[in-house]
């Protein structure tokens, strides 16, 4: 059973020198005065029926202190659709853009700003792959999520039902809102939570990278203190494990590699007919900071 329910896993992210496994611990080396410090831990498994992975999460890490500051960390997860390997391809497209881009991107742009044209631009990049392969590429697309973290904030960005958690005191909370065409029913009152919890439509979409030239982008900003995590991951996670027990999984004492191993081992003994994927963070310690016309200032 443990053999079969770990069968095709994958690990994904190796979008930088030092993160090329699933469990790279992500740490700035420590300058005289408090600042963000995080811990990182992604995998991405195939689940106990698909053939593929459709999921893919990438990371890009900050090399140096002045890196940190100007540009921080990021975070990113995709579900793929399509048929064939055409939902490989859009989140693999979607993630390597976004990293790309991230690393590419002028010094202390605003996250939210920033945030918003990578996914702006991860989304042209599948509708292009979509055009280049033809008639194939047809209905390909993917969800995304992210996040950005800098100083003592978190950027959280999405498209589609792929979700972002803040774990805080015990209590993990979603930070998104799913675009499925449930949620949206739910949200102009024609289901209810319960209903649209239960209902056939609570899988399809009604946002996805790659359809269009342009997509609606969710974009929020959150202010971080130390101790909190922050989980990313895909549908094959949320659909089969409860808010309570992935606040569980985060306690503190929890080693992260080990609390990523658990969720996804969770989801596959109680479902695994999909992929799953999970991103957790934790916040060691923050830098905090005043803003002013979005520039940072030292606070005394
Ligand atoms: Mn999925």
């Amino acid at each position: 059973m443990f053999e079969r329910a770990y069968r095709g896993r994958e690990y994904h992210g190796q979008s930088s020198p030092n993160a090329d496994h699933a469990t790279a611990i992500h740490a700035v080396p420590k300058p005289p005065n408090s600042m963000l410090e995080v811990e990182f831990a992604q995998l991405s498994d195939t689940g106990r029926v698909r053939p593929h992975n459709e999921d893919y999460a990438g990371s890009v890490q900050p090399e140096t202190l002045e890196r940190a500051r100007s540009h921080g960390w990021l975070f990113v997860l995709a579900d793929g659709v399509g048929g064939a390997l055409q939902g490989e391809v859009a989140s693999r497209t979607a993630v390597n853009s976004m990293v790309a881009n991230f690393r590419a991107a002028p010094k202390e742009e605003p996250l939210t700003s920033l945030l918003q044209k990578l996914v702006q631009k991860a989304n042209a990049a599948v509708f292009e792959a979509a055009l280049a392969s033809g008639t194939a590429g047809a209905g390909m697309a993917t969800t995304l999520v992210t996040c950005g973290l800098r100083y003592d904030r978190a950027v959280v960005a999405h498209v589609g039902d792929s979700r972002c958690y803040l774990i805080r005191n015990g209590e993990a909370k979603v930070l998104t809102r799913d675009h499925t065409v449930a949620t949206e029913h739910a949200s102009m009152g024609l289901l209810s939570e319960q209903e649209a919890a239960e209902s056939d439509t609570r899988h399809v979409l009604s946002r996805s990278l790659g359809g269009g030239l342009f997509v609606g982008v969710d974009i929020a900003d959150h202010q971080l203190l130390a101790g909190d995590a922050l989980v990313l991951c895909s549908d094959g996670l949320h659909g089969a494990v409860s808010t309570k027990e992935i606040a569980e999984t985060l306690d503190p004492g929890a080693h992260l590699e080990n609390a990523a191993q658990k969720l996804v081992e969770l989801a596959n003994e109680r479902d695994g007919s999909d992929n799953v994927s999970v991103q957790l963070i934790r916040i060691r310690s923050v830098e905090r900071v005043g803003m002013y016309r979005g520039r940072p200032y030292k606070l005394r």
